[in-house]
């Protein structure tokens, strides 16, 4: 009976464990444009029931959604306020697709985000 009860104990805390951070958004919040010549800001914003996440350590794998330009790798700095930046230069306008990894406090999170680019 002992025994039982450790094992459902050990099964609550990891249950509990595993489902903070489990409601962040994940969104963007500026996309990058696409003008042929030069970088461009993205933003992404990481909230939780709206309040804004911060200390992240973040990183955005960049592709387009029906086309193979293989991936651009980007490392997100942290603005404060939930705010994630980086800069690119993208080969195309249209839509692309963010696979996002962040991590925080030993978690991790994985999050895919469509998006669209237009031209400048
Ligand atoms: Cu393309």
């Amino acid at each position: 009976m002992r025994k039982l009860f450790s094992i459902l104990t050990l099964l609550l805390i990891f249950l509990t464990g595993c489902s903070s951070g489990s409601n962040y958004e994940f969104t963007i919040d500026t996309p990058p444009t696409y003008n042929g010549e030069k970088d461009s800001p993205i933003i992404f914003k990481v909230s939780e029931d709206g309040k804004p996440i911060e200390g992240l350590e973040i990183i955005a794998n960049l592709e387009m959604a029906k086309m193979d330009h293989g991936e651009i790798h980007l490392n997100l700095q942290d603005k404060g306020n939930g705010l994630y930046e980086s800069s690119v230069e993208l080969p195309m306008a249209g839509e692309w697709i963010a696979n996002i990894e962040a991590e925080k406090d030993g978690e991790s999170f994985e999050k895919a985000i469509t998006f669209d680019v237009d031209e400048e």
